[in-house]
């Protein structure tokens, strides 16, 4: 009996996650490898972190970089939001109703500082790992989340929304959040939902075209449904990895995620570099949608040499 879930959309492609096509939400089992490499001797995590990972969907490494290794993003992270050649870019994205800037997108083609350290071993020598392949950089952005004024980000899986509207097509990326403030249980830290990355929630609603010029801001579309979400969590239970700046959040592509207001006095501010496997370059959307564009999703894959 072929899996029910595997569809052929407009243009014969098989879509083995079809999301955002029903009128009703369901759960699809994951179809792909969660750790693609097994951990030996000599793997850039150790085996009890691999083993979290495969289990989870997350591990959390509290202060894996050294303080002056951030300190050179953190300068960086407040010149990017007082430039005004970057700030009037279409990378930069502001809260809903406001100026305030939420993220800014692209930051290691925007600045060398987050180009070195996107590019750098320490992270892409995990991803090469866990996806047991060559990367490239498929996004990387900046989240300010501003004391009083951060909004949230609902949840979601980001996969659902790289597979739909960018045409990833396996769960085989991976991304690296690194803390460049406190994140503490005041302002609004990533919460992840333990071991719902073995579930793919699809979505309801027909995605718009240009979607991103909206959901970057809130997202409307590609959020699952309350029973679903209720389910993962009475399963999974909730985490949210508390640091101080240099802490390492490594989450699959599938990990459901999100992250409250910030109604503090203090940002929460972190570094998001998504690492996609090179067999698994995006190809046509399969909502059917325009591309997005490329400070979101590259689609010409460069991937970068290893460091050894
Ligand atoms: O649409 C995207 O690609 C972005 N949106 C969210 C909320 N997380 C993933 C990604 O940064
Ligand atoms: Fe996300």
């Amino acid at each position: 009996m072929p899996n029910a879930h595997v569809q052929t959309n407009s243009d014969q492609r098989i879509d083995r996650y079809p999301s955002r096509v029903a009128t009703v939400s369901e759960v699809i089992e994951r179809q792909d490898p969660v750790l693609y490499r097994h951990w030996s001797k000599g793997a850039p995590l150790s085996r009890s972190d691999c083993e979290y990972y495969q289990s989870n969907g997350f591990v959390f490494l509290e202060e894996f970089f050294e303080s002056d290794e951030v300190a050179a993003s953190q300068v960086e992270t407040e010149r990017l939001a007082q430039d005004i050649t970057i700030v009037g870019r279409d990378e930069t994205i502001t809260e809903p109703g406001s100026r305030t800037v939420r993220s800014i997108f692209d930051i290691h083609d925007l600045s060398p500082v987050f180009s070195t350290f996107a590019k750098g071993a320490r992270m892409a020598d995990i991803a090469r790992f866990l996806l047991d392949d060559d990367v490239y950089l498929h996004q990387s952005r900046l989240n300010y989340k501003p004391g009083f004024r951060g909004k949230e980000f609902y949840w979601h899986s980001d996969f659902e929304t790289w597979h739909v509207e960018d045409g990833m097509p396996r769960m085989r990326a991976v991304s690296m959040s690194i803390t460049l403030s406190e994140n503490n249980e005041f302002n609004g830290p990533l919460i992840l939902i333990p071991a719902s990355h073995y579930s793919y929630l699809t979505c309801v609603g027909r995605t718009p075209e240009d979607h991103y010029k909206q959901s970057l801001k809130k997202q409307d579309y590609g959020i699952p449904d309350d029973d679903s979400l209720a389910n993962l969590v009475s399963r999974g239970g909730l985490v949210a990895p508390k640091g101080g700046p240099g802490s390492l959040i490594i989450f699959d592509c599938n990990t459901m995620h999100g992250s409250n207001g910030n109604i503090s006095p203090f940002p929460r501010r972190n570094a998001f570099f998504v690492y996609n496997a090179l067999s698994n370059r995006l190809a046509p959307p399969y909502a059917g949608t325009k591309p997005r564009p490329d400070f979101i999703a590259h689609r010409d894959p460069s991937p970068f040499p290893s460091n050894d």
